[in-house]
């Protein structure tokens, strides 16, 4: 039985990853940081067949002390400070975890088992200001936040860990990808969970940012098979993993509001909390490599997405609605 770790297993991504390897028959194993409450809800369903751990990004000895005592095969380094806002307010927390964290974890592997296959989370954000469209694995980064920093030093210390020690350590850059798990905080979620609002009778606005900005969205269920993939790889490598295909803010809108019959310019109020500092305009990967080596293609279209999310938000909501008091 392979053994896999799972970092950030309570995040969106974690969780579709935990239920995708144990269906191939892994032994699942969970790094969580300690918590006052638990926040377990997306592997709730999968909790006792994983193994959960208790470790921190922050803190190498917990990562060496994992690595001992759990001899994984994989690991999916898949923990951060995830969203770009924060990342102006928290830049010095975002580069510990999401930059100096892959290093400790990187310190640990090339400590006590030089044999794992590693994967980091990678990211679209790395390209930024994007100096070339569609981007590829050989477009140049151009960051345009502290989170987009730091996952561009992310990026290079495993690449420079592979080269170095000889280690099995792949990245794979993904553009965004959603789901109905998604964080309330990002843009597709804050969407689809208060055009429920609205439609149930109880919000009367959605309060965005900027609605031009273009983004790669794909579904996060398809994603995590492609994290998979380059691990069974007999030779670790960078992948951009995408749809190919780009819509803005506002059209994610115009969707959302149309398939409950609103119309969005009705509800939707521009809010200057929600502009960034610097901006990612415009997003689209170009995901040939993957398809040519890893066999590795989207499935779910952009429709679907943004249909499976709402779905979900409306039973959600109507849920709340008639749970008792
Ligand atoms: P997410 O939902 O925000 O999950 C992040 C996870 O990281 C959570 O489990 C969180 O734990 C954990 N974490 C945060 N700080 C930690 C620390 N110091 N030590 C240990 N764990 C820590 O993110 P996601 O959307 O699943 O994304 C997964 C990874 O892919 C992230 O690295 C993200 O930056 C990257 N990425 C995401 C996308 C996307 O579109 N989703 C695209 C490209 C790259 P708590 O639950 O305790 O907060
Ligand atoms: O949903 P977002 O917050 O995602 P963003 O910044 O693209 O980052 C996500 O994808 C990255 C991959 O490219 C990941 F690495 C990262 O961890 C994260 O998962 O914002 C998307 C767009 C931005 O242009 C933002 O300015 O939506 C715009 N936006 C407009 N109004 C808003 C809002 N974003 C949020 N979160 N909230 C708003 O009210």
């Amino acid at each position: 039985m392979k053994r896999a770790l799972i970092t950030g297993l309570t995040g969106q991504d974690g969780s579709y990853l935990a239920e995708f390897l144990l269906d191939r028959g892994y032994h699942v194993i969970g790094m969580v940081r300690r918590t006052s409450t638990l926040n377990f809800e997306r592997v709730a369903p999968i909790q006792d067949d994983i193994e959960i751990v208790q470790g921190d990004l922050l803190d190498e000895t917990s990562l060496r002390h994992i690595m001992r005592e759990h001899r994984p095969d994989e690991i999916y380094n898949l923990a951060a400070q995830s969203f770009v806002q924060t990342s102006w307010q928290q830049a010095v927390l975002t580069g510990e975890t999401t930059a100096l964290g892959v290093t400790r974890l990187l310190n640990a592997i090339q400590q006590c088992d030089q044999d794992v296959r590693f994967y980091q989370a990678s990211s679209s954000e790395m390209f930024g200001k994007v100096v070339e469209v569609p981007q590829t694995e050989n477009t140049p980064f151009y960051p345009r936040s502290p989170y987009g920093a730091a996952k561009v030093y992310g990026h290079w210390i495993t690449v420079n860990f592979r080269e170095s020690y000889d280690l099995h350590a792949s990245s794979g850059i993904l553009f965004n990808h959603e789901s109905p798990r998604r964080g309330l905080e990002f843009v597709t979620r804050k969407i689809t969970y208060n055009v429920a609002k609205i439609k149930h009778g109880l919000a009367r606005e959605l309060r965005l940012g900027d609605l031009d900005p273009q983004r790669d969205w794909g579904f996060a269920g398809d994603y995590v098979e492609a994290m998979w993939l380059m691990l069974q790889q007999d030779e670790p490598d960078d992948y951009v993993i995408a749809t190919g295909e780009t819509h803005s803010v506002q059209e994610f809108c115009e969707l959302a509001f149309g398939m409950v019959g609103l119309d969005w310019r009705e509800w939707v109020v521009q809010d200057e909390r929600y502009m960034r500092p610097a901006e990612v305009d415009l997003l689209i990967g170009d995901p040939s490599k993957a398809a040519t080596v890893l066999g590795w293609k989207p499935r779910t279209a952009f429709p679907e997405l943004v249909a499976m999310m709402m779905e979900s938000d409306m039973e959600l909501v109507g849920r709340q609605l008639t749970r008792p008091a």
